[in-house]
């Protein structure tokens, strides 16, 4: 029997919200205090992967060696940086065409997850008034494995009580579409199209998409 959809999973930083350039000023002032530059370019690796990768990746940008400690403290650090521009997050900084997705789906009696690898996601979803919209949410502090690994995924469809075959996943980052694949869900890329290439089809962003264009992809 063919599956029908019954659940979407929506990756939050780049799909609801557009955190990674708050992401990109607290790397760079990091990059700045250890003496050299970060650029936007470098920054494009760093999306949807976990806050120790990009701060390895980072480091690794600037040919710079710290042990286990010093790099605990680094990525407390611009922790501390991050969340000063995220509390000043509202409900203005939601993507367009999110919350009407988000009511459309639930008025079909679809599921709604975030899978997100942000160890700030509640606190996200909170500034954004978005918490009650979601009927699960799993975040960078529920996974042992950050995407492209599918666990963050795989346990939101599980929460939903869903199949995998059954959901679709929204993402912006290489490493999540691969996480969707990786799970045999079908995915949705938000973002550039060259970039996402292994999604079944890219938008800008959720404006682009309703329940009826959603069945149709997913049936695709
Ligand atoms: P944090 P997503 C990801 O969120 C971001 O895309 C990625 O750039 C960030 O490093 C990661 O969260 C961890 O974030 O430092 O807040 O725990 O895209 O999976 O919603
Ligand atoms: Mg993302």
């Amino acid at each position: 029997m063919a599956a029908i959809l019954k659940g979407c999973i929506f990756d939050l930083d780049g799909v609801i919200v557009d955190t990674a350039r708050y992401h990109f000023l607290a790397w760079k002032r990091l990059a700045g205090d250890l003496g050299f530059e970060f650029t936007e370019k470098d920054n494009e690796q760093l999306k949807g992967v976990s806050r120790m990768t990009s701060l390895d990746i980072l480091l690794a940008t600037g040919n710079i060696e710290k042990d286990k400690a010093a790099k605990d403290r680094l990525a407390v650090k611009k922790n501390e940086w991050y969340i000063e521009y995220i509390r000043k997050l509202t409900p203005a900084d939601i993507l367009p065409g999110s919350v009407e997705l988000l009511e459309e789906l639930h008025s079909h009696g679809i599921k709604c997850a975030v899978g997100s690898a942000s160890k700030n996601a509640m606190l996200i979803l909170e500034r954004l008034r978005l918490t009650d919209r979601f009927d699960v949410i799993i975040d960078g502090t529920r996974v042992n494995s950050a995407k492209p690994d599918p666990e963050v995924f795989v346990l939101a469809a599980r929460e939903m009580g869903l199949r995998y075959d059954e959901v679709i996943v929204f993402e912006d980052a290489v490493a999540g579409v691969e996480a969707a694949g990786r799970a045999g869900m079908k995915c949705i890329g938000v973002g550039k199209p060259e970039a996402l290439r292994m999604a079944a089809t890219v938008v800008t962003d959720l404006s682009e998409l309703n329940y009826s264009k959603l069945i149709k992809i997913y049936g695709s």
